[in-house]
């Protein structure tokens, strides 16, 4: 029997990601397969209230098991800013290159550039609710680097590596991330529930 999840996204490459980690026990279904076409409300102050508001707002709705994300950038000398303001730092929208901009603009002449990702999933399964999280640790550089991946990886080298996240292969990027590593517990956990 295979076990039916939504991931409330719209993010098609975030979908095939977990639907390839998670295997055949579990079938992971978009927004858009369960006729969702709203706009969720993403308006909580912490990565984790936001990933529950995705969820809770599918669960109230469609009544499925469910699960939800928000990944945010934490600069430790910024006190975590952008965090869970992370898509929309610098301007209302997703503007990568401003949002860069303005990190850099705020660590100029700062010694401390650590900083590190966080991805927080929250998963309502029979109507208890978890959270699953994943960091991966790094710094940030003062010029860009590479032009691979998205959001802050061209400025964003992680602890232990050379490249910046846009300078390394995806697949290997995946590997690592913040998000594989939170959706790798969330896997963990459900496979033990089969
Ligand atoms: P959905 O809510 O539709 O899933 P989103 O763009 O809000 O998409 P996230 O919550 O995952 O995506 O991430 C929020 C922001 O954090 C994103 O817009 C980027 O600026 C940044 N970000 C997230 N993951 C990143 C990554 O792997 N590399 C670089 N920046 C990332």
């Amino acid at each position: 029997m295979t076990h039916e999840l939504i991931f409330a996204t719209n993010n098609l490459h975030k979908l095939s990601e977990i639907q390839s980690i998670v295997g055949k026990n579990f079938t992971i279904k978009s927004l858009q397969e369960i006729g969702c076409t709203e706009d969720i409300p993403e308006t909580a102050p912490t990565l984790e209230g936001n990933a529950l508001l995705k969820a809770q707002y599918i669960y109230d709705r469609f009544g499925k098991n469910c699960f939800a994300d928000d990944t945010g950038l934490e600069v430790e000398a910024l006190d975590g800013r952008p965090g869970v303001f992370s898509a929309r730092y610098a301007t209302d929208g997703h503007d990568f290159e401003a949002n860069i901009d303005k990190v850099l603009e705020e660590l100029t002449g700062v010694e401390n550039r650590k900083a590190r990702f966080r991805t927080v999933i929250a998963l309502i399964l029979d109507g208890s609710v978890r959270y699953f999280e994943g960091i991966v640790n790094g710094e940030i550089i003062s010029e860009r680097k590479g032009i691979k991946g998205f959001g802050y990886d061209p400025v964003f080298l992680p602890d232990g590596y050379e490249q910046t996240f846009a300078e390394m292969p995806l697949d290997e990027k995946n590997k690592i991330s913040h998000r594989a590593r939170a959706v790798s517990k969330l896997v963990e956990f459900l496979n033990l529930k089969i």
